[in-house]
């Protein structure tokens, strides 16, 4: 959907990241399940210092920010959950589905997006202190590892239980980029493009591109 001013749905992003940032930042995951569900949203886009008064909406002033009438969330799993909750889109009616959707939605967020924060922040983050490269290389194997497990569960499937769900959204948001999907073996690598490659992702995608500021020259 477009971005629309008049939208009961705020998403909060940045208004400028650096080059390798774009087309990751968190928003990008709430866009998409919006997207998914087909409601429309508007964006407040912050830019510079972040002002005292944001760390009352996220605590380490972090990005994304939800709000919609009385509800406003930080944490891009609960605004993604909170999403997948209005409709069957992103989340299975019958009970057991839905609880498999909200257990791969917590697996994307805790079994595999620590790992790889560990693996990039030692790897990239902090690629100029004298422990980078051994703490990259330890991280970059146990990341290996879980991605080879999650690869064994998915083995030939399209997603991960029988149709995609918030579960998927989050999994293949979590490591899609480039220096985490290194680490994944091949049928890992089809199911993100599988991912990536859904309307509502490009739309995402393209809204989050559009909205960053050029590069200050
Ligand atoms: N656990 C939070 C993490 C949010 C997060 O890491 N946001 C990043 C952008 S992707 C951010 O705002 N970074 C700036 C900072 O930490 O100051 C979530 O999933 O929503």
């Amino acid at each position: 959907m477009p971005i629309d001013p008049k939208s009961p749905i705020e998403v909060t992003a940045f208004g400028w990241v650096p080059d390798f940032a774009r087309g990751q930042v968190r928003d990008l995951r709430v866009r998409w399940a919006l997207e998914e569900l087909g409601l429309n949203y508007r964006t407040r886009l912050l830019m510079g210092e972040r002002p005292a008064s944001y760390y009352r909406e996220q605590p380490w002033g972090q990005v994304p920010v939800y709000k919609e009438g009385a509800v406003e969330l930080f944490e891009c799993g609960a605004i993604a959950l909170h999403i997948a909750e209005k409709n069957e889109t992103l989340l299975p009616a019958d009970e057991l589905g839905r609880k498999r959707a909200i257990a791969w939605l917590f697996a994307a967020l805790n079994s595999i997006d620590g790992p790889a924060m560990a693996y990039v922040s030692a790897a990239f983050f902090h690629v100029d202190q004298p422990w980078s490269a051994g703490a990259s290389a330890a991280f970059g194997e146990h990341l290996t590892q879980r991605l080879a497990r999650l690869g064994d569960w998915l083995g030939n499937k399209e997603w991960l239980e029988d149709r995609f769900n918030v579960g998927d959204l989050m999994m293949v948001a979590t490591i899609r980029g480039s220096d985490i999907l290194k680490h994944a073996p091949d049928n890992l690598v089809a199911y993100v493009r599988r991912g990536e490659a859904r309307p509502a992702f490009q739309r995402a995608l393209a809204a989050q591109l559009a909205d960053f500021a050029p590069d200050p020259a």
